[in-house]
């Protein structure tokens, strides 16, 4: 398991139990559509809240600005009613140009979940000012605004996970996705997730369109496993974290984008793909970062692009790192490195080329069809054969690749680990979320007779009932007799089926047990109850 997720393990935890402690201590409340409704109630929230937004449309006609103060103990949870259409949250077209929400003040242990923000005349989707901290935006659907997600003042452990983010830059503006910190690290934010989020199509006359950007100074970011395509800027830019640690990028898929990746400086780079795009990475100077420094790109699949990498690392660059990298761009350019400088070692390559295949930094890898499973259906899975496997330099291979499956020795070049799989065993590249199959269920049902009770004197047709339940879902109760026979079997709760006891009516004691099964094949038996079945009166 990687680290990080651990770390995402934890943080879950706490949210998961902090959530159940809210509903013992706070309201629940519940709203339904109308004007003016949502941003007001949501301001009048207070620690431990749950506030229930029911399924229709939400105008809102003033600036909101929501300030409100949960507790690690007792946090405020904004969620879309279970069972319902997702809740859109919107302006009418005759209101001021605003974003649609403002997180503002010093909020805290805030979670938005399930609702669907549409923006009017260019404002954005969700901006956040202030002194924040501990704010989650969970599974909402933000389209038609200029910034997706704005984060505009200094804050800290900001998740952001699976949101659905498309159609920005209305009217002309920036149109990030997420936009990340300030220009020139004039607020920096830190600690934060931004994982599994979709983010495609920046609009016709955005004048950026990036589909995350982190700014200059901000530091120990996690951007993983997010799905960005068609955008006009580049899919995921970082600048430079300073002296603090650096951001990590990994596990993302990009196609579509001016550039793929853009890192300058303090910048873990892995196990990434990018396809059809301007640039598979792009390595080269901007006038914010003072020095290119402490750049990791490694295990990255970049097929293609224009230009497979474009780096400009002078030699006053440090620590920068290029490796196990597969780089194909067929018909294109693989290499356009103009003369940089720095630790190359094991990446394949094929394409045009401004550096010369040595066979250590630089290899020819040979065509992408020989190399991948299905490169023109965006199949990059290491097929078998390839040269891309166990041609990795082990002192840069991750520790999980793209699927966040380990990698075992010998390690392979590029996003994926083959480890002698001839398909991918993971996620399909497509339009949506990036998804990551449940691990396997291994809990046994719970299953006890409640019918009849033991001891019982049985004759003719009596109901045999169970109650059974499971961490998944129970799919059978299968009941028996003397645990050898079965009676029959419920496939529904309430599990229970008629029995002639006539067949077996010997006036001896037996047992009746209940097999639970869930639908991994965990199977549990009952407790046995012993009943009496009479006699059979005869010729009556
Ligand atoms: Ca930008
Ligand atoms: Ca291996
Ligand atoms: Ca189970």
């Amino acid at each position: 398991m990687r680290k990080f997720e651990t770390v995402a393990a934890i943080v879950f935890l706490l949210v998961c139990c902090n959530e159940h402690a809210s509903l013992a201590q706070g309201r629940i409340l519940d709203i339904y559509p109308g004007v003016d409704v949502f941003g007001p109630t949501v301001q009048s929230l207070k620690a431990g809240d749950t506030l229930v937004v029911h399924q229709g449309i939400y105008n809102e006609t003033t600036r909101m600005s929501i300030q409100v103060q949960g507790s690690p103990a007792a946090p405020i949870t904004i969620t879309r009613a279970a069972g319902e259409s997702r809740p859109v949250i919107t302006r009418p077209s005759s209101a001021s140009i605003q974003n649609t929400i403002n997180i503002e003040g010093s909020t805290t242990w805030l979670t938005l979940r399930g609702l669907e923000i549409v923006g009017t005349g260019g404002g954005d989707g969700v901006t956040m000012k202030g002194t924040l901290s501990n704010i989650t935006l969970d599974d909402l659907v933000i389209h038609d605004v200029d910034v997706g997600i704005n984060f505009r003042s200094s804050m800290n452990n900001i998740t952001v996970r699976r949101n659905h983010i498309y159609n920005t830059g209305a009217d002309g503006g920036t149109g990030e996705g997420m936009y990340v910190g300030c220009n020139y690290a004039t607020c920096i934010v830190q600690n934060s997730l931004i994982e599994q989020n979709w983010i495609h199509d920046s609009l016709p006359g955005t004048t950026q369109g990036d589909g995350i950007e982190v700014k200059v100074g901000s530091h120990s970011n996690i951007i993983r496993d997010n799905v960005i395509y068609n955008r006009a800027y580049p899919g995921i830019l970082v600048y430079g974290t300073g002296a603090n640690p650096v951001n990590i990028v990994e596990g993302n898929v990009i196609w579509n984008a001016l550039e793929g990746i853009y890192a300058v400086a303090d910048a873990v780079v892995r196990n990434n793909i990018v396809f059809n795009s301007g640039t598979g990475l792009s390595l080269y100077p901007h006038e914010q970062v003072a020095q290119m420094k402490n750049v990791t790109a490694v295990n990255n699949t970049l097929y293609k692009n224009n230009d497979g990498i474009l780096m400009r690392w002078d030699s006053f660059a440090v620590n920068m790192i290029l490796a196990n990298n597969a780089i194909y761009s067929p018909t294109k350019n693989a290499l356009n490195l103009h003369g940089s400088v720095g630790m190359f070692s094991a990446n394949y390559v094929d394409g045009k080329s401004d550096r010369a295949m040595d066979g250590v930094a630089f290899i020819a890898g040979g065509s992408s069809t020989a190399a991948f499973v299905d490169p023109g259906h965006s199949d990059f899975w290491p097929k078998f054969g390839s040269p891309l496997i166990a041609a990795a330099n082990e002192a840069y291979a991750p520790a999980t690749d793209f699927n966040a499956t380990p990698r075992f020795s010998p390690y392979d070049v590029g996003a994926y680990e083959n480890d002698g799989l001839a398909s991918n065993p993971g996620w399909r590249i497509a339009t949506g979320f990036k998804e990551f199959p449940s691990p396997p269920d291994t809990i046994p049902p719970t299953v006890a007779l409640t019918s009849p009770s033991a001891g019982s004197n049985v004759s003719g047709r009596i109901v045999v009932s169970a109650s059974a339940s499971d961490n998944v879902g129970v799919a059978k109760v299968e009941f028996r007799l003397d645990r050898a026979t079965t009676l029959g079997t419920a496939t529904s709760a309430p599990y229970s089926i008629t029995v002639n006891t006539s067949k077996f009516a010997d006036g001896r004691t037996h047992v009746l047990t209940a097999v639970a099964s869930d639908a991994a094949g965990n199977t549990t038996e009952s407790s046995p109850v012993s009943i009496t079945v009479s006699i059979a009166v005869k010729n009556r």
